[in-house]
């Protein structure tokens, strides 16, 4: 699991202990067909954006979690995982039952390398172009805020990142448009693979979908046209129509308020 951070946590982290209560959900079968509700819910609602519109992850205590600062993180027997895909990857490893990954081998190549994709594009393609567009003036810092992020954040890739919105700067036409050609390369590519499927790997709804269908809810907002993509809309649309995605993310990001945080 390249990027993730498994460390011990103290009595404070229990907070976002989100896992906590998950294995006792295991009961039925319908209760594990909603487990990506439960996945969803428990990384963006707990621990998640809605603490970021309010800037509740730059906090000492939460960098002590994620020392990127970023949401989500998932505590879990005492271990702490970052990163969103990785969180995935771990979940799918201690709750294999349904499956979202139950593909052959060549599959399960396929399935890290779109994982992989996505937590490569998301500071340089996905957040680049939504701060251009929307985060950045939504989540404007305080000085104090300003002050504290500086002091905790160490990671240089967020530090170039929020450098280029701080102190009255902002993120420029040229920085969105270097993203939209990143956007537009990976999402032709996505419409490539749902070109004769009806999912990205394997015909099958795994991981890889997961992965992506938040994104497009993101950037959707922020106004990306996929209209040259008419899988990736078709494909999108179906997973609009799973009740869990419904709940766990679209839901969520209207409560979330971005645009109006
Ligand atoms: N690569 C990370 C990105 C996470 C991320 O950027 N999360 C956003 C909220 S959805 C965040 O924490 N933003 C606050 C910040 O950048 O300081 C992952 O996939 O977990």
């Amino acid at each position: 699991m390249a990027n993730s951070t498994h460390h011990k946590t103290d009595n404070n982290t229990q907070t976002w202990g989100v896992l906590g209560s998950y294995q006792e959900r295991k009961k039925t079968r319908a209760k594990w067909q909603i487990r990506l509700t439960i996945k969803l819910t428990i990384t963006l609602k707990r621990g998640g954006c809605l603490g970021v519109t309010k800037k509740e992850n730059i906090s000492e205590d939460y960098f002590g979690i994620n020392p990127k600062g970023l949401v989500p993180a998932l505590v879990h027997d005492g271990r702490v995982i970052i990163e969103s895909n990785d969180i995935l990857v771990y979940l799918e490893q201690q709750f294999p039952n349904p499956g979202f990954r139950d593909v052959t081998d060549d599959s399960q190549v396929e399935i890290d390398e779109w994982l992989r994709q996505s937590g490569d594009l998301h500071i340089p393609a996905i957040k680049t172009f939504q701060y251009f567009k929307i985060n950045a003036a939504a989540l404007e810092k305080s000085k104090e805020e300003e002050a504290l992020y500086w002091k905790l954040q160490k990671d240089p890739d967020l530090r170039a990142f929020h450098g280029k919105h701080s102190g009255g700067k902002s993120f420029t036409r040229e920085d969105a448009d270097g993203a939209s050609v990143l956007l537009n390369d990976i999402f032709g590519k996505i419409d490539g693979a749902l070109s004769d499927s009806d999912w990205i790997v394997a015909d099958t709804y795994t991981l890889a979908d997961i992965s992506w269908g938040p994104s497009v809810t993101t950037v959707l907002s922020g106004g990306f046209d996929f209209s040259p993509y008419p899988n990736v809309e078709r494909w999108y649309a179906a997973i609009c129509a799973r009740p869990q995605f419904d709940k766990a993310v679209l839901e969520w990001r209207k409560n979330a308020q971005w645009e109006k945080a």
